[in-house]
């Protein structure tokens, strides 16, 4: 079988940052698992470099596009070869022969209908380089999804049929339950086509920098939307519409497209319904991720708090790194880089659970059998040990499936729980004074084929690290050995282990400078002060309860445009509808990271404006000189659960 992965291609208007190594790492670490599942595997990932956004970037650093677009395409090609991504192609949109599979897919939809001529009145967003129609506008001007400032365009352009494939879409997502991953997510873009998609915008005549229309269309003003033009990247990878289409035989359709959930709804909606009108098969996996934040801050080069993965990986070491994302944040939620939440990971899952494991058998072997390890009496000692590490191992390979990386690590992690467990119940040391030497010699083994069978599983998140472990208990990480003793669950031949250096030395500081952090409030701090002292403000527990204080879960959350510390959230309280709540925390939060988060909430407060915009309901949250937190239940509850 085969297997086809891809990352989003990215834009070139600034060099990568810890989201889109984030997102390169988790289709990596997939690829290199089918890899070594001895699948024949596909890994894609590129740059997206036509587009008025591109243009503009380059106007301003004062370079010609191609150039401008040539110089950072080669920072995220840099950037990954050192982080050794073990991609199978680096597409570009502008090399010639994935300009000439996006022209003959027009062409192709063209003739077929699905793409006409007509005029384009509307408001454009060019950070998003998305179309929005008046009524989804926030204030009749602003991004729905980025808050940025539209622009009027009316211009002639062409239009594919996207009215078209509405219900095709809704009856295909229904069918196919496991399109959209996490599952969670389906729901908004099912709601988004249900509402009704419209005809949609797909060239440009008001700039230059874009793939030409087909030369059979003969229209040389109008230049591609770069959406359908990045999107065909899937297939012109594959050689779609050149001479030599025998990839695109052997791999399409591609097995998972991953992407953020920022464009989620581009590769949801626009793309099957661009596959469709070219009669080809649909992907099998969009898998969406959540967002990366900064010490709970979004990240902004202008707040200067932007994560740079080379400087954490030169810092940490890539693969430390990897590790952290891809454990610390279920799929598809949001997530939060601090060192400290690193560093802890580190030291306790790398460090303590697997390092120490490692150096407690080097420790042991050296002193019972001068480094000799041998599997004999394992299963006569060690069956239900055994069975249990089966059984964990059975269940890994459908997180993998289902894209679920921080679950495949975490149960992974119990092999070593077993292992250290195992070492500190048999006590093997004690096993050796009494005799029992063949029993403390067989624990010893027991843990080699834990860390052997661990060290195959966890090479396609930390490939070099599990290659140093791999070393050590004399076997390579390959198709043939993951068989063996992961498949087969066969166990280790007789061999010497190998004295290493501890692999994850303890960190004690963080290794890098500190975000920026908030100014200390002295206005917070003087209105401290100022609260009347506890014991003279005693209340009665009534009193108390006059305040209805519930449990809610954020379903939307957007910026107040102009505004610097309000956010606009739409809360659910179990009502008909959930409540309009406007909260000063946009300082301390991005919109995406309360996204399907809970709050606790003043539910009876009386409706109040905030720049012009009703409010029904505080959120509690508590503010010091280090910034402020929202206080939240410690357990997900009911939304509408009532508190006190
Ligand atoms: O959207 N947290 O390119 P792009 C998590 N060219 N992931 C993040 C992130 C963050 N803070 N920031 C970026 C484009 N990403 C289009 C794609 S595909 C046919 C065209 C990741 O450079 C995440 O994967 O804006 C997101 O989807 C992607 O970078 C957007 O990259």
């Amino acid at each position: 079988m085969s297997k086809y992965i891809t990352t989003p291609i990215y834009y070139v208007n600034g060099e990568a940052h810890i989201g889109h190594a984030y997102t390169t790492f988790i289709a990596d670490t997939i690829a290199r698992y089918e890899r070594l599942k001895g699948e024949e595997t596909f890994f894609l990932t590129g740059t997206d470099e036509h587009g008025q956004k591109i243009e503009e970037s380059a106007k301003k650093a004062g370079k010609p596009t191609q150039e401008f677009a040539d110089e950072i395409s080669a920072t995220f090609k840099n950037l990954w070869d050192e982080f050794g991504i073990s991609y199978d192609k680096f597409i570009r949109t502008t090399d010639e022969a994935h300009k000439q599979g996006v022209q003959k897919a027009f062409l192709k939809m063209f003739e077929k209908g699905d793409i006409y001529k007509g005029e384009y009145e509307g408001h454009y967003c060019v950070s998003c380089e998305a179309f929005f129609p008046e009524t989804q506008l926030v204030d009749g001007e602003f991004c729905p999804d980025c808050g940025r400032s539209t622009t009027v365009v009316q211009e002639e352009s062409y239009f594919f049929k996207l009215s078209n494939y509405e219900q095709k879409l809704l009856e295909y997502y229904e069918t196919h339950p496991d399109f959209i991953l996490p599952k969670s997510r389906a729901n908004e873009v099912i709601n988004f086509v249900k509402g009704g998609l419209r005809d949609l915008s797909v060239t440009r005549t008001s700039f230059s920098w874009g793939v030409p229309l087909p030369k059979e269309i003969n229209d040389p003003k109008h230049v591609m939307y770069v959406w359908l033009d990045a999107l065909l990247n899937y297939v012109t990878a594959l050689g779609y519409g050149q001479d030599d289409e025998s990839l695109m035989e052997k791999f399409w359709p591609a097995d998972i497209h991953l992407v953020g959930k920022d464009i989620l709804r581009f590769h949801a909606i626009y793309w099957p319904a661009f596959l469709m009108s070219l009669e080809l098969p649909l992907p099998k996996h969009i898998a969406a991720h959540g967002w990366w934040t900064r010490d709970g801050e979004k990240m902004s080069k202008s707040k200067g708090n932007v994560v740079n993965p080379k400087e954490v990986a030169d810092a940490y070491g890539v693969e430390n790194l990897r590790y952290f994302m891809l454990r610390e944040v279920p799929f598809g939620q949001d997530g939060d880089f601090s060192q400290r939440a690193f560093i802890d990971r580190i030291n306790s899952d790398l460090s303590n659970d697997l390092g120490n494991l490692l150096n407690r058998i080097i420790g042991m072997s050296g002193k019972y059998s001068d480094f000799v390890i041998d599997s004999k009496d394992v299963t006569t000692y060690h069956k239900e040990q055994l069975d249990a590490l089966n059984a964990v191992i059975d269940t890994l390979d459908s997180f993998i499936q289902t894209v679920q990386p921080h679950r495949y690590l975490e149960e992974l992690w119990k092999l070593f729980a077993i292992g250290n467990g195992t070492i500190q119940e048999a006590e093997p040391w004690v096993k050796m004074k009494n005799g029992q030497k063949d029993e403390a010699l067989a624990t010893v083994a027991l843990v080699a084929n834990i860390l052997a069978k661990a060290a195959l599983l966890l090479s396609p998140v930390m490939p070099n690290t599990a290659r140093k472990i791999a070393d050590a208990l004399s076997i390579s990480i390959d198709s043939q050995t993951f068989e063996r003793l992961v498949v087969q669950k066969g166990l280790l031949e007789t061999f010497t282990i190998e004295k290493i250096p501890p692999l994850f030395p303890k960190i004690e500081e963080p290794l890098l400078p500190e975000a920026p952090q908030a100014q200390p409030n002295t206005q917070a701090k003087s209105e401290q002060k100022e609260q009347p002292k506890e014991e003279d403000n005693l209340i009665e527990i009534g009193q108390f309860f006059e305040t209805s204080l519930k449990v809610g879960t954020v379903v939307e959350a957007q910026e107040v445009p102009k505004s610097k510390k309000l956010l606009k959230l739409q809360v659910d309280l179990g009502e008909e509808e959930p409540r309009q709540i406007v909260a000063g925390i946009k300082e301390f939060y991005s919109p995406e990271s309360l996204l399907n988060t809970q709050v606790c909430v003043v539910a009876n407060l009386k409706p109040a404006k905030l720049m012009g915009i009703v409010s029904q309901g505080m959120l509690l949250a508590a503010k010091d000189a280090d910034g402020l937190c929202l206080i939240r239940p410690e357990k997900p509850k009911q939304a509408g659960t009532p508190i006190g």
